[in-house]
């Protein structure tokens, strides 16, 4: 009888060996799969090198012994050679290795089958080396895809390995599908037309979260931001009716189809009900109301002067005004004395000895 630590050390091992195999199969379908990509691309390289060697040697005025050569050239060893050379970039490593594990089936294909099995990638990859499968089928046996190999996922997916020997021929469903025939439709999408082998879902009015049509009166649920009017369709909340304490001090609220927004009110207003001077709820300082829109107070026209102190002047500006000193006059602590005409000399003296450093060398 085992003791209970070795029992938990056998119990790890068991584990770990699982997921190892688990890995492992995982890995095989994957590789499986880019096996079939590789032949694919080889026969692909095949069929260019094939049409750009028919080019070849093709001059003008081909005499009879140039036709009979060149018709020779066509079914030749030699070209045969020149194509395989091109089937791979000299950096794959998977595609030099299938290329010289079968090399001999190139020759075979060539001399023998090409006639009667012009379809390279059906003779190589599906029949001969057996890494593709055809379109629609997956798996080691190429067995059909979910949905039948005629329309795999019935049109609305992908059949996982799909034309290889890997995968395990699940869809993964494109956009508005889903279930595991791709014949459902997501929330916000609704069956147009739908039988056992055919499904079209189409959008929803963007007022449902699901429905069974396309206008708003025929959603199952209202999307949020939607609610149902007496007629039973789903219209917009207007959020800024509901709750007028939504937005913060100096917004107005903005509905919006579906939701709502929060906008800064214009500088003229304290508090808003909407963009624009003219909706203030009460004019911001410096403003007043001037026929129901909030303008600038002109501080500088009214008739008791604002700016008291001698040698100054009254500058208007949005929402204020400011008090500067007259042309000739300059502020001196707080007051406006005269600008002395001296004071500008001595400044451009000073800078003539500064700026003048060659000069006095
Ligand atoms: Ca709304
Ligand atoms: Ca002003």
């Amino acid at each position: 009888m085992l003791s209970s630590g070795s029992e938990l050390r056998l119990l790890r091992l068991l584990f770990c060996a699982t997921l190892i195999l688990l890995f492992q199969a995982d890995e095989a379908k994957k590789d499986s799969k880019s096996a079939c990509n590789t032949c694919e691309q080889i026969v692909d390289n095949f069929n260019k090198a094939f049409d750009r060697t028919a080019k070849q040697n093709f001059g003008g005025g081909n005499t009879a012994w140039e036709e009979r050569k060149l018709s020779k050239y066509e079914t030749s060893e030699i070209r045969l050679m020149e194509i395989v050379e091109d089937l791979c970039e000299s950096s794959s490593f998977e595609c030099n290795r299938m290329v010289e594990e079968h090399e001999e089936h190139f020759e075979t294909w060539w001399f023998k089958k090409k006639t009667k099995h012009p379809d390279l990638h059906k003779w190589f990859c599906i029949d001969t080396i057996k890494v593709c499968c055809p379109k629609g089928t997956f798996g080691p046996d190429c067995n059909a895809c979910v949905g039948g190999s005629e329309t795999p996922c019935h049109g609305n997916g992908q059949c996982d390995g799909d034309g290889t020997r890997g995968g395990n021929g699940k869809c993964r469903c494109d956009q508005a599908y889903k279930g595991d025939f791709c014949l459902d439709c997501i929330d916000g999408y609704f069956n147009e037309v739908r039988n056992d082998t055919y499904s079209l879902c189409t959008e929803c009015h963007l007022s449902c979260k699901t429905c069974t049509g396309a206008t708003n009166q025929e959603c199952d649920e209202c999307k949020e931001g939607w609610e149902e009017d007496e007629q039973e369709a789903c219209v917009d909340v207007n959020e800024c009716t509901n709750d007028p304490s939504l937005c913060r001090e100096g917004q107005y609220c903005l509905n919006t189809e579906g939701s709502y927004s929060c906008k800064a009110c214009d500088i003229e207003c304290a508090g808003c009900s909407g963009p624009g001077s003219d909706q203030c709820q009460a004019c911001a300082s410096g403003y007043q109301d001037v026929k129901g829109t909030c303008t600038d107070i002109d501080e500088c026209s009214g008739s008791e002067p604002v700016c008291t102190k001698e040698h100054q002047e009254c500058i208007n500006n949005k929402g204020s005004y400011l008090c500067v000193c007259s042309s000739g006059y300059e502020e001196r602590d707080r007051e406006c004395v005269q600008t002395q005409q001296q004071d500008a000399s001595e400044e451009s003296e000073a800078s003539q000895t500064i700026s003048g450093p060659h000069g006095e060398l």
